[in-house]
């Protein structure tokens, strides 16, 4: 609670996303499942290694080690989109890099509305990967006007909800009573409807166009797709979940493992057949594939000159084999990713000498040496340089994750081009460039270490 009574926004964000953990739990009973497998692991690797135990302790993540990292939802028009975007401010969370996912065959551009700066990530990651539907990738124009028409009819957002986020934005935050009110008005969104919206005649008049359109438009709310805790073995976590039930996508995307972790390895399992009805004449019975779970291990964050590195390289990847759905070819997919990925250099100090990632600088209070250039104060032990951790998201990877969601049968193509400027229209706002981010980090924290030295 700050001095205004206002409690902080990293606070409502942490209790809102331990409200969503619980709800979907109890929607998605496997990813409870999923849950209890990644605390068992995370819980092994810590034994394993008391050291990294100690580092995490002393950065006091170590209690919230398996706790949520992100979660998605898709939108299906502008107005949704940005009243989302205002939903998520007042919780401390603001939109981060622009993804245009058409290119993988998926209808959608989406952002990541994240918290921003170590302090409020530090105090909870939560995060939302989230897409709005591109209506005008329906190439039928009947379809795609009836879309529009039911997308604009439904209110996605509580009476309740509206009237706190407007609150919040008038008074600079919610106090006590208000905020918890909030976290359950605003958790009502996300919330699963099995009743769907369509019948069950337009249902598969939108799933022959996209799978994603029927999920987007045929339902009252974006429901939470997925939720995605942080493991720290990735692939034990993968490799174990046939043994508890749960089916993994066939392969773990983003790069391979590496003693240097770089950006984003996530993978998932399989959306669960749902039950749904469709009002109609005659109620029909249905089933609809959309939520699943999904785990993360993230690592430095790249240059641009280290994304288009590792951008070429999973493009070579792809050229000599591309992961069949069903896992036939998993071992030797991940056999050429680990192969192709040896010209990635696997080494904190070759990785900054060839500018790939990004660092913050610290002072160690040791060593004693004159002048000002970082290499030879980070020889002589007086600074320290420690990765920036990746907090965004790689387009490959989410189609990947899109795509073993929405069933691995066909995959859809269409023609689109990236078009940032209608979505930060449609949003409301300009999102920020992550590049620009983590190089505004790693600059402010090396000019902290020279003034202070000038200082001393
Ligand atoms: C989002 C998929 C993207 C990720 O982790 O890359 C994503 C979705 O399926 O809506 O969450
Ligand atoms: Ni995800």
């Amino acid at each position: 609670m700050t001095r205004t009574g206002k409690v902080s926004s990293d606070s409502i964000r942490a209790r809102f996303s331990a409200a969503m953990s619980a709800m979907y739990r109890e929607e998605v009973p496997a990813y409870g499942t999923l849950m209890a497998l990644v605390a068992q692991v995370n819980a092994e690797v810590l034994e394993r290694d008391p050291q990294f135990a100690a580092d995490l302790a002393e950065t006091d993540q170590l209690d919230r080690i398996s706790e949520e990292r992100h979660g998605a939802i898709r939108v299906g028009t502008a107005q949704e989109l940005a009243t989302i975007r205002r939903l998520f401010a007042v919780m401390g969370m603001y939109p981060v890099g622009y993804y245009d996912l058409s290119e993988a065959g998926v209808p959608v551009h989406s952002t990541a509305i994240r918290p921003v700066g170590e302090a409020a990530l530090r105090a909870n990651p939560f995060r939302v990967f989230t897409s709005l539907l591109r209506l005008d990738l329906i190439a039928d124009a009947g379809l795609r006007a009836r879309a529009e028409q039911i997308l604009t009819r439904r209110e996605i957002f509580t009476p309740g909800c509206l009237e706190l986020i407007g609150k919040a934005e008038a008074e600079g935050g919610l106090d006590e009573a208000n905020a918890a009110r909030f976290v359950a008005e605003a958790l009502e969104t996300f919330r699963w409807h099995s009743d769907a919206l369509v019948s069950a005649d337009l249902y598969k008049r939108l799933h022959d166009a996209h799978r994603l359109i029927a999920d987007v438009v045929s339902f009252r709310g974006p429901h939470i797709n997925h939720l995605t805790p942080r493991t720290l073995d990735i692939d034990a976590v993968q490799d174990r979940m046939p043994a508890h039930g749960i089916k993994p996508k066939a392969v773990i995307e983003g790069p391979p493992p590496r003693r240097c972790p770089i950006l984003l390895r996530q993978t998932s399992f399989k959306a669960l057949q749902e039950s749904v009805s469709f009002p109609g004449e005659t109620a029909v019975a249905g089933s609809h594939t959309a939520r699943f779970g999904e785990i993360e291990a993230r690592g430095i964050a790249l240059t641009p000159k280290g994304r288009a590195l590792y951008d070429r390289l999973l493009a070579e990847v792809r050229t000599r084999i591309v992961p069949a759905a069903e896992g036939s070819n998993a071992g030797e997919y991940m056999q050429v990713l680990a192969e192709v990925f040896a010209a990635f250099p696997d080494d904190w100090t070759e990785i900054r000498r060839q500018g790939l990632g990004y660092f913050e600088w610290a002072a160690t209070g040791r060593g004693e040496v004159a002048g000002d250039d970082p290499e030879a104060l980070l020889a002589a032990g007086v600074l320290r340089c420690d990765p920036i951790i990746y907090e965004d998201f790689l387009p490959v990877s989410a189609a990947g994750i899109f795509q073993s969601n929405l069933g691995d049968g066909a995959v859809q193509e269409f023609r689109a081009s990236p078009n940032q400027r209608k979505f930060e229209a449609d949003l409301g706002a300009q999102v920020l460039d992550e590049f620009a981010h983590y190089a505004a980090i790693q600059q402010a924290s090396l000019d902290a270490c020279l003034k202070a030295r000038r200082a001393a």
